[in-house]
């Protein structure tokens, strides 16, 4: 049996991660039964989720956790894209979580009013009087990453100008098609949608989410994805609020 483990539903979204929403809908898309889990990031090398056990074996990434269940069953998610397809399909995954991410990351991290009432709740289990400098830590750390990165470098007019054409970019791929790449799902679907729902959720305060929301296809894509993927919450209570 394998078992996924992330976290379920926070901020409005399946998740508060659009990794772990996104090996959900490829687990799900692959028809695959699983148990959902909630992580324990202590417990496995990367110290990220999601990861997934297969009968013992540990597969940390989502992109790894795909490749695993994919190389298991003998077919991918990739099937039926010509080769051109099978290569803007990568591209708009990595430019999804590599690039959009980042952005929507520095506005629910780095604002403090959509810390406190977002990524603040992972820390209630540190006691009390460590909890502000750990938390401060953190961002400082997420800050750097940032900066290093080049994002951080941006002012914030510059990072959703660039967010608004990664946006621009998807709405043009996806046009008027249910899918980006036709009328079914493949693996982009699960990446892009995700952070597409992290960015679009109305539960922070940030330009993002008129953002997603001023593209009326990627309402409906959002809508439709949810509807299929997410209908019933099957995670556990979180352990983390
Ligand atoms: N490349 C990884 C990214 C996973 C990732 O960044 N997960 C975040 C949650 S959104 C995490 O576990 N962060 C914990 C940490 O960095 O300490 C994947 O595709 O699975």
């Amino acid at each position: 049996m394998m078992t996924l483990y992330g976290w379920g539903p926070m901020f409005d979204c399946p998740s508060p991660s659009p990794y772990v929403m996104k090996s959900d809908m490829q687990l799900q898309m692959l028809g695959v039964d699983f148990d959902r889990a909630i992580a324990d990031l202590d417990s496995v090398s990367k110290r990220k989720a999601p990861y997934l056990t297969d009968n013992g074996l540990l597969v940390q990434d989502s992109n790894f956790i795909r490749a695993h269940v994919e190389a298991r069953l003998g077919r991918s998610l990739l099937d039926g894209l010509d080769a051109a397809e099978r290569a803007a399909s990568w591209a708009f995954e990595r430019m999804a979580e590599g690039h959009l991410t980042g952005v929507m990351l520095m506005e629910r991290w780095l604002k403090d009013g959509n810390f406190h009432k977002g990524p603040a709740l992972f820390f209630s289990d540190v006691p009390e009087p460590a909890r502000a400098g750990v938390m401060q830590e953190v961002r400082d750390g997420i800050a750097a990453t940032q900066y290093e990165s080049g994002l951080g470098r941006h002012s914030e007019t510059e990072r959703l100008q660039l967010a608004a054409w990664d946006l621009d970019a998807i709405a043009g791929q996806l046009a008027g098609q249910d899918f980006l790449f036709g009328d079914r799902p493949t693996a982009a679907d699960a990446s892009v949608s995700a952070v597409l729902i992290s960015c679009a959720t109305e539960y922070f305060d940030t330009p993002l989410t008129s953002l997603v929301r001023g593209h009326g296809n990627l309402v409906d894509y959002m809508d439709r994805v949810t509807a299929r993927y997410f209908a019933k919450n099957l995670w556990p209570a979180p352990e983390l609020v």
